[in-house]
C-alpha cells in the first residue's frame, strides 16, 4: 500500500467532523488525493451498522454486541473504501476508527483490551493509521457543545464518568506510542485549533509523499 493513513480522534464534541473539511481541504490545496471519511460507516451497509449503534434503544445492547458491530461496519470499511484508497495512493482521512474502540469500548464499557486486539488483528491483518491526531478536551467542554446540537444519540446519553474514561484511555494511548499520535487542543476557539492543523500541515505532507 502506498497512500497514508490518518486518522482524527477525540472524545464527544471535540469538533472532528468540524476540522476534518478544514484540513482536508488543505491538504488537496497542496496537490493531494484525499479520501475523507468517517466510522462506524463509510459505506452504504456500514452506514446502516452505524445507525444501529448510535440509535438509543429501550432494549440495552450489550457491551459485546456494540464491538462485534463496530468490527463489523470496519471489516466493510476496510474491504469497500479505505484498502482501495490506499492502494491508489490517496491520504485517507477518517473521522474515527480503532483508537475509539479503545476509547469507548475499553475505557468507556471496561471491556478488555486484550479482546479488541485480538478483533483489531483479524479485522485489520497488520493496518494500522500511520497518523492519529487526537483532538482533546475537557469533557464538559465536549458534552455541553454537543448538547447544543440537539438530540443526544445512544453514547451521548452515557455519564459524565464514561467520557472521562474514554479520554484518558485516548490520552494513555497517546503516551504509550507518541511517535504515531498528535494531541491537538480542542477547547480553544475554533481559529485557533485551525492554526494548530495548519501548523502540522507540513509533516503531513511529509508523511503524504512519503
Ligand atoms: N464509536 C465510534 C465507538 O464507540 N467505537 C468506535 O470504534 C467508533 C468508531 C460516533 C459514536 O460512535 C462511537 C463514538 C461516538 O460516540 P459521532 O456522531 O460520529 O458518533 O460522534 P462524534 O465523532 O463524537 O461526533 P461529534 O459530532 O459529537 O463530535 P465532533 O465531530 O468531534 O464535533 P463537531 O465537529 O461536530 O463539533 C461539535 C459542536 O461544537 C462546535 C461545532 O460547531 C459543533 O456545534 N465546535 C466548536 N465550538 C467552539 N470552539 C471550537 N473549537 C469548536 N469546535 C467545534
Amino acid at each position: 500500500m502506498s497512500g497514508l493513513f490518518v486518522t482524527l480522534e477525540g472524545p464527544e464534541g471535540a469538533g472532528k467532523s468540524t476540522n476534518r473539511e478544514y484540513l482536508a481541504g488543505r491538504l488537496r490545496a497542496s496537490g493531494v488525493e484525499v479520501l475523507l471519511t468517517r466510522e462506524p460507516g463509510g459505506t452504504p451497509l456500514a452506514e446502516r451498522i452505524r445507525e444501529l449503534l448510535l440509535a438509543p434503544s429501550d432494549e440495552p445492547m450489550a457491551a459485546d454486541t456494540e464491538l462485534l458491530l463496530v468490527f463489523a461496519a470496519r471489516a466493510q470499511h476496510l474491504a469497500e473504501v479505505i484498502r482501495p484508497a490506499l492502494a491508489r495512493g490517496c491520504v485517507v482521512l477518517c473521522d474515527r476508527f480503532t483508537d475509539a474502540t479503545y476509547a469507548y469500548q475499553g475505557g468507556g464499557r471496561g471491556l478488555s483490551t486484550a479482546r479488541i486486539a485480538e478483533l483489531e488483528a483479524f479485522v485489520q491483518g497488520d493496518l494500522r493509521p500511520q497518523l492519529t491526531l487526537i483532538f482533546d478536551l475537557p469533557v464538559e467542554i465536549g458534552l455541553s457543545r454537543a448538547a447544543a446540537r440537539g438530540r443526544l444519540d445512544r453514547f451521548e446519553q452515557e455519564g459524565r464518568g464514561f467520557f472521562e474514561a474514554v479520554r484518558q484511555a485516548y490520552l494513555t494511548r497517546a503516551a504509550a506510542v507518541p511517535a504515531r499520535y498528535r494531541i491537538v487542543d480542542a477547547a480553544q476557539p475554533l481559529d485557533a485549533v485551525q492554526r494548530a492543523l495548519d501548523g502540522l500541515l507540513p509533516e503531513l505532507l511529509e508523511f503524504a509523499r512519503g
